[in-house]
């Protein structure tokens, strides 16, 4: 499979549109590819070509099921992925020339600055366990209603109603994306179970291909293997989509080196312990074995 990830990165590099985006760094870009993987006998679409950084993928993952939104989680178990964000609001609003070694100290160590500066506001984890709703109280007005758990619910679909054809996860709440750090890229994810297995397809609406994708992958499969031992059934395909689908002008040395490799291995995941609830997985639940990738590639994140 992961030819596919490869044919899709040197196609953008070659073909795609050179455009200015949001961050200002510039990509070249193209709009709706798809590529598809296996995930049957615990194969996990983990690069081979450069090393991922699974385990901060599987903690961000896990990170999200708790329907926490606040990077100090993350940051006590050494994933600072989401640092950058809150790092450069910060930044902006105080002035301050803080590092992002000691801003993520400080994160950690003192409990009103998380509070006030930790959060990504309601992405992810938020919308994914506690949707909001709002209900007619009787006077012509509407009052907030019980959070919605999407999680907890397409479990429950899964198992009474496999056949069905509304198994979706949805980041995308219209009404907050203006309170949120980024609007979710990795916004819909919809199950679908034919012939005992699960399969998923995730649409992301924009993909960074070097930095985003490899991480993307491996959390969608990861979260489609919980789900799938939840619901009693096994894993299938795990089909992505993309929307603007892109490479940063600034991660030209990336593509060059990963592109001069060549796939080899093929890694296992294995779920040992399946917990009772989808909520109550824990990092230690998971093992990847049969992973020897080539080393790692570094490349700056477009903020
Ligand atoms: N914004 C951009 N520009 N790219 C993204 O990939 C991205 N995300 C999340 C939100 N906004 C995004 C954040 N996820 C890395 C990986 C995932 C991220 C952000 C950054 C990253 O830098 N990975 C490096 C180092 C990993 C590490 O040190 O642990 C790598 O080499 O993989 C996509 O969801």
């Amino acid at each position: 499979w992961e030819w596919q990830y490869l044919d899709l990165m040197r196609h953008i590099w070659d073909h795609g549109d050179e455009r200015v985006d949001r961050t200002g760094v510039g990509t070249r870009s193209i709009f709706g590819p798809q590529i598809r993987f296996d995930l049957s006998g615990g194969k996990v679409p983990l690069l081979t070509t450069k090393r991922v950084f699974w385990k901060a993928a599987a903690r961000e993952m896990l990170w999200f099921l708790t329907g926490n939104t606040n990077i100090r989680p993350l940051l006590q178990e050494g994933v600072t992925i989401w640092s950058d964000w809150p790092l450069a609001k910060y930044r902006q609003v105080s002035g301050e020339d803080i590092s992002q070694d000691d801003f993520e100290r400080r994160i950690v160590a003192d409990d009103a600055f998380a509070l006030r500066w930790g959060d990504l506001g309601p992405v992810y984890g938020k919308q994914w366990v506690d949707w909001p709703t709002y209900q007619p109280a009787g006077d012509g007005l509407y009052r907030s209603g019980p959070g919605i758990n999407q999680i907890d619910q397409l479990v429950a679909g899964l198992r009474d109603n496999p056949g069905g054809r509304r198994h979706i996860i949805e980041g995308w709440n219209v009404a907050e994306l203006d309170q949120m750090a980024l609007p979710p890229c990795h916004k819909t994810y919809q199950f679908h179970v034919g012939r005992g297995r699960l399969n998923c397809l995730l649409f992301q609406r924009s993909c960074d291909v070097a930095l985003g994708l490899p991480f993307n992958l491996f959390g969608a499969a990861l979260l489609t293997r919980m789900i799938a031992a939840q619901a009693g059934l096994e894993p299938g395909e795990l089909v992505w989509t993309g929307g603007d689908t892109h490479l940063y002008l600034n991660h030209g040395d990336l593509v060059a080196e990963q592109l001069a490799r060549e796939p080899d291995g093929a890694p296992v995941l294995d779920l040992i312990d399946v917990p009772e609830s989808i909520f109550s997985y824990r990092f230690e639940n998971f093992v990847v074995r049969d992973y020897q990738p080539q080393g790692a590639i570094r490349a700056p994140v477009a903020v």
